[in-house]
């Protein structure tokens, strides 16, 4: 059996090379800013919006959750954030005559960057079944069509409720009411695909799926670890924070595949220095690692910090740590003492002993250790063991709950925290849902729900009939690209609040509904005047976001005031939510999300506050640790890394720096030397001489997974590239065909998109639809 992915348009088939760059930001991103803001929004918008960007009175910045400092200068913003805020804040639109030019077959066959190009939806459209275009509905037509469906259901578990977090906490919280209300807890969302990992690691040892820290810890840490993240790209502001940590004295390693730029060295554009200087040296240690190696790499340092303590003992672990707060060291340590070879993790890592010794090293000369990781963690078979490993690295010099140390998963999606804690998540709590009862006075349904993965699934097999996604791009960010969307069109319905056009709404179920939004940088009207939302950061500050632009169309909804309208029309009028006022008023959300969200009393007093509040967080606060055990726990992990036949590569799928997920900006990859084109894989120069290829060729990339489907994208061209051995790269979403539905994660279910075993084959030529 074969599956291929569809092509992109061939104008993005000529990529540019050049060598890679070794410095992030500086005036060249301050130029790349201002091109793209005023490209979309002209030069008076442009600069009153991105004024207001960050600012304690203005929106929160779409793009990534990083935290805002406590002093915002007048421009917090960076070049990535901007683009985000160009990308919405658009003045292009596509309004219904765009959609009477265009079939959906026509639409089909393009990029995913051409349609969000095209600007921002304006209307709700509705895709009859079997219907050739989409055609522009009423609102009012539109939300009764899915309110009818929804009721006509079997069981409320044939529908899923996708979200992607860029949701406002108000919009989240009153979604996943929805969803239960009506009897399902199928709340899949983005971070199925993110950093589900990382939650289902920390709840289990510390006992919060969250980070521990705040942005002051990085300025007091004496180590900072950044393993499998790429800030100077998809969380630029890091880097300033990075940035003052050096100046105050840390010592920042990073661990990698990538030499990733950002991370050599900043040129801070905020500052004169970083615009004519050379900018700051960031990395003191950079660890090429092997694809999926840091499992090893950190229980090669538990050993070493566990013979270090022999040698010395009481002057190495922290040993009333250990016994006030932990459980399971002896196990773990016996593990580590008894199960490491040096052979095997060289072998998995790629590094010399040498230099897992050097870290060593820094590791004992530091008290205070913070560990940063992203995807480069989060995406592999052995990810929640990885990260589990993580914290015994941390637990053992008692690292976690006080200053200057702790674990730090660096969010993606810039609310996608804040959803999780409103209650968008398929495996609910007891203790979240009887306080959702009690406060709504209905029995909330308790058995768990479908997640991404199983959601396709679900569809695939008939069982899930209504898709209802709020925001995000199911069809490109999921795995399997053949497989979902053939899944999504056996559904009855699909139903898109979306601000852009993108590819989920042009591969569909049997109907489809478009519906336009306001976004973050909007202003949002409503019953009872201008509202504000809230949002929560990656360290768990929850602060207000207000919108000031003029919506692009007269008529959008805002994603609350949809949710309700629904809820309504498909709950009836006597239920027991009062949908009208919490559409009217967000404040009146925000008052009971206080009563049923621990954290969250004086919920709307607490906002007013510039820079918002900070969420409790008990390992950080108090150290006591809410797990299973009531302790931290330590955990026995069994050393593995990917396994690559010989002749194979494992490839990791990633971002760019001119996308945004499945949304692309831009054709370049400038940090990476890439330019006019998408389809490239990066390869080590001596793997590609190995494979008999040459630099410049075209190649077909072929995943090979147990279930024995050859699944192929084609016509990528051959890029030299300082990567590690065996580990190839290319971007995500063009190589999520690649990615097999099965291939997840043990306990977080999150598929494997950084390691997918791989052959090379000379281009097959094959020609088809778009993607990218
Ligand atoms: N501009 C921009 N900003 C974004 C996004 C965007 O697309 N564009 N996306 C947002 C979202 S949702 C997220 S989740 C984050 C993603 O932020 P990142 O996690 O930084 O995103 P990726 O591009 O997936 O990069 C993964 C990094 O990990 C490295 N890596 C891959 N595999 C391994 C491994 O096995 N071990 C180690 N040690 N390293 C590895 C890669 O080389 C790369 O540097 O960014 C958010 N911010
Ligand atoms: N192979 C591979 N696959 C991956 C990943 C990877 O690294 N490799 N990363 C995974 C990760 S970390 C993530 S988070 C997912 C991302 O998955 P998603 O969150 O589903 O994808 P996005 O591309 O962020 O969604 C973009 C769309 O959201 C809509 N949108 C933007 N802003 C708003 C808004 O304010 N409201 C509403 N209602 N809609 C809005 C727009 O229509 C836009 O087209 O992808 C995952 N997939
Ligand atoms: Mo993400």
């Amino acid at each position: 059996m074969a599956r291929q992915a569809p092509r992109t348009d061939p104008a993005q088939d000529s990529p540019r090379v050049e060598p890679p760059q070794h410095a992030a930001a500086g005036i060249p991103a301050l130029l790349h800013t201002t091109q793209m803001a005023t490209a979309q929004m002209g030069t008076a918008r442009a600069v009153r919006t991105l004024l207001q960007l960050n600012q304690p009175d203005g929106f929160d910045c779409p793009g990534c959750a990083w935290p805002e400092p406590e002093q915002t200068h007048t421009a917090e913003f960076c070049e990535n954030g901007a683009k985000a805020v160009a990308e919405e804040a658009t003045l292009r639109t596509v309004g219904p005559e765009f959609f009477a030019e265009h079939p959906v077959a026509e639409l089909a066959g393009r990029s995913g960057y051409w349609l969000g190009q095209q600007g921002r939806l304006t209307t709700p459209m509705l895709l009859d079944e079997d219907a050739t275009h989409y055609r522009p509905v009423s609102w009012e037509q539109a939300l009764q069509l899915v309110a009818d469906e929804l009721k006509a259901l079997a069981s409320p578990d044939q529908a899923a409720f996708y979200t992607s977090g860029r949701t406002s906490n108000e919009a989240a919280f009153v979604y996943q009411l929805f969803a239960r209300r009506l009897g399902t807890n199928n709340l899949p969302d983005c971070s199925n695909m993110c950093h589900e990992s990382s939650g289902s690691a920390l709840t289990e040892t510390l006992g919060v799926g969250k980070g521990s820290v705040h942005l002051k810890d990085l300025y007091q840490a004496d180590l900072i670890i950044v393993a499998g993240q790429n800030p100077g790209t998809n969380h630029p502001r890091m880097l300033s924070a990075l940035e003052r940590a050096k100046r105050a004295g840390a010592t920042i390693v990073s661990v990698n595949p990538l030499p990733e730029a950002g991370l050599e060295r900043f040129k801070n554009p905020q500052t004169p220095k970083g615009l004519v200087g050379g900018g700051t040296k960031l990395t003191d240690q950079f660890l090429q690692i092997r694809l999926g190696g840091d499992l090893a790499l950190f229980r090669a340092l538990n050993l070493l910090l566990l013979e270090a303590e022999e040698k010395e003992p009481g002057t190495v672990l922290d040993r009333d740590f250990i016994e006030e707060h932990c459980l399971g060291f002896e196990e773990f340590a016996a593990e580590a003492r008894e199960r490491t070879s040096w052979d095997e993790v060289v072998a998995a890592t790629g590094l010399t002993e040498t230099e897992i010794r050097e870290l060593g090293g820094r590791v004992l000369a530091s008290e205070k250790i913070i560990v940063c990781w992203a995807m480069g963690l989060t995406q592999h078979r052995h990810s929640v063991p990885t990260i589990r490993e993580v914290v015994n690295f941390l637990l053992l010099r008692g690292n976690v709950g006080r200053p200057g140390a702790g674990v730090c998963p660096v969010r993606g999606h810039s609310n996608v925290q804040g959803d999780r804690t409103m209650g968008i998540f398929e495996r609910p709590s007891d203790a979240f849902l009887d306080a959702l009862g009690k406060e709504f006075h209905f029995e909330p349904p308790r058995h768990h729900g479908l997640d991404v993965v199983d959601t396709i699934r679900g569809m695939r097999d008939g069982k899930v009939k209504v898709f209802f996604a709020m925001g995000g791009n199911f069809v490109a960010a999921t795995p399997d690209t053949e497989v979902t969307e053939e899944a999504i069109r056996r559904t009855r319905l699909t139903v898109h609040v979306s601000t852009k056009l993108n590819r989920s709404h042009v591969v569909t179920g049997a109907r489809a509904l478009i519906l336009p939004t306001l976004g973050r940088t909007d202003s949002d009207r409503q019953a009872t005047g201008p509202q504000q939302v809230t949002v929560e950061d990656s360290m768990g500050m929850v602060h207000a976001s207000r919108g000031r632009l003029k919506p692009p169309a007269k008529d959008l909804m805002s994603e609350v005031a949809i949710v309700c309208r629904l809820a309504r029309l498909t709950l009836g009028p006597r239920d027991t939510v009062p949908w009208e006022d919490f559409a009217a008023s967000y404040a009146t959300i925000r008052a009971r999300i206080a009563r049923v969200i621990p954290g969250f009393d004086d919920y709307n007093e607490k906002i007013k506050a510039p820079g918002g509040f900070a969420l409790p967080h008990a390992p950080r606060d108090k150290r006591q640790f809410p797990t299973a055990t009531g302790k931290a726990n330590f955990t026995v992990n069994t050393l593995t890394a990917p396994e690559v036949p010989e002749g194979r590569l494992l490839l990791q799928t990633l971002r760019s720096h001119d996308q945004y997920n499945t949304t692309v900006y831009g054709l370049d990859d400038r940090y990476r030397g890439i330019h006019d084109g998408r389809r490239v894989v990066l390869l080590h120069p001596d793997d590609i001489a190995a494979h008999g290829l040459t630099e410049g060729q075209y190649v077909d990339l072929v995943g090979e997974w147990d279930d024995g489907v050859e699944r192929r994208a084609p016509h990528f061209r051959v890029v030299g590239y300082p990567t590690a051995r065996g580990c190839a790269a290319a971007y995500y979403p063009e190589t999520n065909v690649l990615v097999p539905l099965d291939s997840t994660a043990e306990t977080s279910n999150t598929p494997t998109s950084k390691s997918v075993v791989v052959r090379l084959e000379p281009d097959s030529g094959a020609s088809g639809s778009a993607e990218g």
